[in-house]
């Protein structure tokens, strides 16, 4: 009954949002953009910027931090087993180049206040608790995403992962040394019993339905891809229609063919063209080259296979038709994950029994919780986003669900901690 009581207790005594929003805002001004946003990419000087403050925050909370070779960074809470699997919480500090202030930073600051709960409420675990912010989830600098628990859960070599060449034609591995985040934590080292983690929804589902939690059931595959089409650049006013070879048009034509087969293939299939630059890209002269990159997502893995064949097959008959060379590289591909069920419930349980609204869902986006479940029990919980707006500096969830979020997980780290 003391635990039932210390239950109690922490459900009355939970966390407040005050100092949770005050952490994020402190950490918002890192990496901060003009238009309210912040921008931190993956092993920027801004995320440099950004780990350090985290790492100065775990320090001042008495956690042991450890940072491994792909720059993982871990702060551990000790239990009174010492020798007890952690359960482990976090998520990631780098955000994309247009981001808002909630993105992955959201669950990492929730999991340092559940830390600073915990103690002032005396509360000592069975397990130690480990926070976790992992390198690279973005992968907007570096493909693919997910990289620095994708590595930890053993799903990329590590001298792969640190010979990748970025958008901006840097290795990851030199940015980490310069950045001083090569830590010499072995990659995979801690292995966690159970990993949750708190994130912004960045749908908008929950607001939609005027609830305050998502248990999240399970997480959509992800395909990512780089196009090239190669055509001949030649001069816009002497060159008939019949004789170009115009890859500009040609990736116009990718564009409308993608997003078509998404509404064709209807929810929840989504595709996205992000990225699509020409050479020479000059207004009087027809593209040689047209560079675009694919995102299909989908839950189920036979429709994703389906729409990365259908758009390969397009491909290949608009080189034959316009004579074009056209080419895909692979960048990212991740199958659907199904979450630990038993987790998922005890969020469920641990929302309800604050009386907070809860409904299981599927996360559109990808996390580093989908890695974790390679390797031990994973779930995730969510909060509204306000608009459904997200990867955009508008970005936003009220204090108060922050701190629902906050007690959510708070409560579930307990139950997990034992
Ligand atoms: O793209 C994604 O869903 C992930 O947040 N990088
Ligand atoms: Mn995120
Ligand atoms: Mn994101
Ligand atoms: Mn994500």
């Amino acid at each position: 009954e003391v635990l039932a009581a210390q239950q109690e207790r922490l459900v009355r005594d939970g966390i407040a949002a005050d100092r949770l929003v005050a952490r994020l805002a402190e950490h918002a001004e890192i990496g901060a953009t003009p238009d309210g946003g912040v921008c931190r990419l993956a092993l920027s000087d801004a995320d440099r910027a950004g780990r350090d403050r985290l790492v100065a925050w775990m320090h001042e909370l008495g956690l042991t931090v450890q940072v491994d070779r792909i720059g993982n960074v871990f702060g551990t809470r000790a239990g009174s087993e010492p020798g007890a699997a952690p359960v482990m919480t976090g998520s990631h500090l780098d955000t994309v180049a247009t981001g808002g202030r909630y993105d992955g930073v959201y669950g990492v600051m929730a999991a340092l206040e559940a830390v600073r709960r915990l103690d002032e409420l005396a509360v000592t675990t069975r397990r130690p608790i480990v926070v976790a912010a992992f390198t690279n989830e973005e992968g907007v600098r570096y493909q693919p995403d997910m990289m620095g628990s994708l590595v930890h859960a053993g799903g990329l070599a590590l001298p792969d992962a640190l010979d990748t060449v970025g958008i901006d034609g840097t290795r990851l591995g030199d940015e980490l040394v310069r950045i001083g985040y090569a830590g010499d934590l072995a990659v995979g080292a801690i292995r966690p019993h159970a990993f949750v983690e708190l994130h912004i929804e960045q749908g908008p589902v929950l607001e939609a339905e005027g609830l305050a939690i998502g248990a999240v059931a399970d997480l959509q595959g992800i395909s990512w891809q780089e196009i090239t089409v190669e055509g001949q650049s030649n001069h816009a006013g002497t060159t008939p229609m019949r004789l170009r070879r115009d890859a500009g048009a040609a990736a116009a034509e990718i564009v409308v063919f993608v997003r078509e087969l998404a509404l064709r293939f209807g929810e929840p299939q989504v595709a996205t063209v992000g990225r699509l630059r020409l050479h020479p890209d000059l207004i009087n002269v027809i593209p040689a080259r047209a560079t675009l990159t694919v995102d299909l997502r989908h839950t189920d893995e036979a429709k994703l296979q389906q729409a990365e064949a259908e758009l390969a097959a397009f491909l290949e008959r608009l080189a034959a038709e316009r004579g074009l060379t056209v080419k895909s590289r692979r960048l990212a591909r991740f199958e659907p994950v199904v979450f630990d069920q038993r987790l998922v419930r005890t969020i469920e349980a641990a929302a309800a029994a604050r009386g907070y609204g809860v409904r299981r869902m599927t996360s559109g986006a990808g996390h580093d919780a989908q890695m974790m479940a390679r390797i031990g029990p994973a779930a995730m919980i969510f909060v509204p986003s306000a608009g459904g707006l997200s990867h955009n500096p508008r970005e936003h969830t009220p204090a108060e669900q922050l701190a629902q979020g906050a007690n959510v997980l708070l409560d579930v780290l307990r139950r997990l901690a034992g």
